[in-house]
């Protein structure tokens, strides 16, 4: 079993949570917390904390204690300067990133990207070296993408991928077919649907969407990962109101063809899964982690 470790938070419960150095603590990972919606509809504040080596002490510091609203938040480096920053969308539509302008993660800017969605993920989704924005609008039912045009963060352009996703949550990119190119998973929540689009040619301006399954009740998150280990990307849901976690597998490799798997099922009562992430935490296998 497992030991248990409790991070203390000052801000009640977080909407999101994402691990990332920030240079608190050089070589170390810290953990960048959302509060958002649940419980926190004022005064909505993100915050890091610091970790020693072995994870025991924690220090905390507020990124912006004006961020209203959230959604959820990530990190890269953004304008590619070496400094992880932190990004984050709410349920305001707004994307905003904060640059971790010395690299100690004590001087934060604050940056707008875009104003058309409410879930964002970091890739090279243009393949061109730097950090895009992978976008998900429940308001405007699309999965689109923002383009770091200079490569700093300063200019965006979006792409639209699909602007009929009835109720779009998540879009996480990955290779789903392992051609090399990015593609983006995602779900319309109220049309019960999983899909993959498929970024044809490497540059994302041209999308093919394809149906992982159409019969998830209300799903709420997936994640993309090899989760039998052989090689290709497989995919991790959860239904929110059901309860359920499961997995697609990837049958051909190319997202031909996908068999659903249940991992398990939770007692939990409605609408408390809210996310789903995998990781391999210990080198020992894989970990399947739901909020
Ligand atoms: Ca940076
Ligand atoms: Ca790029
Ligand atoms: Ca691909
Ligand atoms: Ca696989």
């Amino acid at each position: 079993m497992a030991e248990r470790h409790l991070i203390p938070v000052s801000g009640g419960k977080p909407v999101s949570v994402f691990s990332s150095d920030l240079g608190w603590a050089m070589g170390t990972n810290d953990i960048i917390a959302l509060f958002g919606y649940m419980g926190r509809h004022s005064a909505d504040t993100l915050v890091g904390k610091n970790l020693d080596s072995a994870g025991l002490s924690w220090e905390e510091h507020t990124i912006d204690s004006g961020f209203q609203i959230g959604q959820n938040v990530v990190s890269a480096d953004i304008d590619g300067n070496g400094t992880m920053d932190v990004v984050a969308a709410n349920r305001n539509e707004q994307v905003c990133w904060w640059s971790n302008t010395d690299g100690t993660g004590t001087q934060w800017e604050e940056h707008l990207a875009c104003e058309v969605a409410d879930w964002v993920e970091c890739a090279d989704i243009d393949g061109d070296g730097d950090v895009d924005l992978a976008l998900a609008s429940w308001w405007f039912d699309t999965m689109l993408w923002c383009e770091n045009v200079d490569g700093n963060g300063e200019v965006w352009q979006d792409h639209q991928v699909d602007s009929s996703v009835i109720g779009a949550i998540c879009g996480n990119p990955c290779d789903i077919n392992s051609d090399g190119y990015l593609d983006f998973i995602g779900l319309a929540c109220l049309n019960n649907s999983l899909y993959w689009w498929e970024n044809l040619n490497g540059t994302g301006t041209e999308w093919a969407d394809h149906v992982i399954s159409d019969s998830f009740v209300h799903p709420q998150a997936m994640h993309g990962e090899d989760i039998d280990g052989d090689g290709d990307i497989d995919v991790a849901a959860v239904s929110g109101d059901e309860g359920d976690l499961v997995w697609f597998r990837n049958d051909d490799g190319l997202g031909g063809s996908w068999t659903q798997f249940t991992v398990t099922h939770f007692q939990l009562g409605l609408n408390l899964l809210f996310d789903v992430h995998i990781s391999d935490l210990d080198q020992t296998g894989t970990w399947i982690f739901v909020r």
